[in-house]
């Protein structure tokens, strides 16, 4: 017997019509560097857009080198991040020092803006627990590589905030792949649920190691996911430093004032591989795709935007290149200073009391590292 469907009086494909047309993309800085939304431009002095250029161009720099580090043999594990400087550098630049960082394993840059030592994200890279010894003062949380478990730490970190009645936030990143995640939508249902100040970023670039966006979920948009959580979402242009900071200081001012958590998509891509542990993307990404993505370059657009204000030249450019690769040498020379990771120490980093057959280990590997 056919199921009797005529008495639904909902029209169910235009539901999700009407939600897909609210997730317009915010851009404010063309391709061209010329400012296409007025009404939208930050306010942000000439020193302060002198400052998040010089940020994305070390980062740059950061990224080129640490690619040929690791080939070198001298760095462990690394996300590259070229293509990806919008998006979290200018994200980071709308935060104050006080506010939480949970980044995702690609998201170091952005924790060594907010005050890590270079030689530590070395040391992370290379898996040394002084990596993550966090200095005391740094509101800081490890890079995380289980994909999506940021989101839920990120929501009791800001109920934690605001129990404590603090006006700061807590910010955390996830990628595309990571919004089909469990802990995606516990931690926004979390946080939407106790309206806590959290700021959830998802950084589309398009791929989940070699998994396209098309095939990750059947939503529209990935900012369209925060409606669920019942928190606001918005899609914004990630190759555009002025959208993707004008968002953050927003989802910023709401959560301090009280207004509870928002989930920010930023369109990007990374030029680079996944990671440098063997994987090619020439496999299932096109060269015509990376053109059309590099085109949107987001360090040439804002170069553009400043050298019409006249406030960017070359010559300030190639001073900041030299200072991150001077920053760079120094950075490496001192995690190569660190001491030989031992056994015995990450038992007692791990541990505040040894249980019975920790202690065991703990001396037998004392012996033996005495010798
Ligand atoms: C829970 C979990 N499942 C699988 C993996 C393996 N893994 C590492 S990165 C990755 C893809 C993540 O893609 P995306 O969220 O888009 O982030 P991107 O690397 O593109 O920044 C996967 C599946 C993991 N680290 N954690
Ligand atoms: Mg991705």
């Amino acid at each position: 017997m056919a199921s009797k469907t005529n008495n639904i009086v909902v029209d169910l494909a235009k539901q999700l019509d009407v939600v897909d047309k609210e997730f317009q993309t915010l851009q404010i800085l063309n391709e061209e560097g010329e400012i296409v939304n007025q009404d939208a431009v930050p306010d942000l002095t000439d020193e302060q857009l002198q400052e998040l250029m010089r940020r994305m161009v070390y980062t740059r720099i950061l990224d080129q080198r640490s690619i040929s580090l690791n080939r070198q043999g001298r760095l462990g594990f690394y996300a590259p991040t070229a293509g990806q400087e919008a998006s979290q550098i200018a994200s980071h630049f709308a935060l104050e020092k006080e506010d939480f960082i949970l980044p995702g394993y690609r998201d170091v840059p952005q924790i060594i803006w907010h005050g890590l030592p270079l030689h530590q994200a070395f040391l992370w890279s290379r898996g040394h627990f002084q990596g993550i010894q966090i200095p005391e003062d740094l509101h800081i949380l490890p890079p995380q590589i289980i994909i999506g478990a940021q989101y839920v730490q990120t929501a009791g970190v800001a109920l934690g905030i605001k129990k404590n009645g603090k006006k700061s936030v807590a910010i955390t990143y996830t990628g595309d792949g990571g919004t089909s995640q469990g802990d995606f939508y516990e931690g926004i249902n979390f946080a939407g649920a106790y309206q806590v100040p959290a700021i959830f970023i998802v950084q589309n670039n398009q791929f989940a190691i070699s998994t396209p966006r098309e095939k990750q979920t059947a939503a529209r948009t990935l900012a369209q996911k925060a409606v669920a959580a019942g928190i606001p979402g918005i899609q914004v242009d990630g190759m555009d430093p002025l959208a993707v900071y004008a968002a953050v200081k927003e989802a910023r001012e709401r959560a301090i004032n009280g207004e509870g958590p928002t989930l920010i998509e930023t369109l990007t891509y990374r030029y680079g591989p996944h990671t440098m542990s063997g994987d090619d993307p020439t496999r299932y990404r096109t060269k015509e795709l990376d053109s059309e993505w590099e085109k949107k370059d987001p360090l040439v657009r804002f170069r553009k935007y400043l050298e019409n204000k006249g406030i960017w030249n070359e010559e300030m450019e190639e001073k900041v290149i030299e200072q991150a690769k001077e920053d760079i040498k120094e950075a490496i020379k001192k995690a190569d200073a660190a001491p030989k990771q031992k056994v015995t120490d990450l038992i007692s980093i791990m541990n505040v009391e040894l249980p019975s057959n920790l202690k065991e280990q703990y001396e037998i590997y004392k012996e033996k590292e005495s010798k």
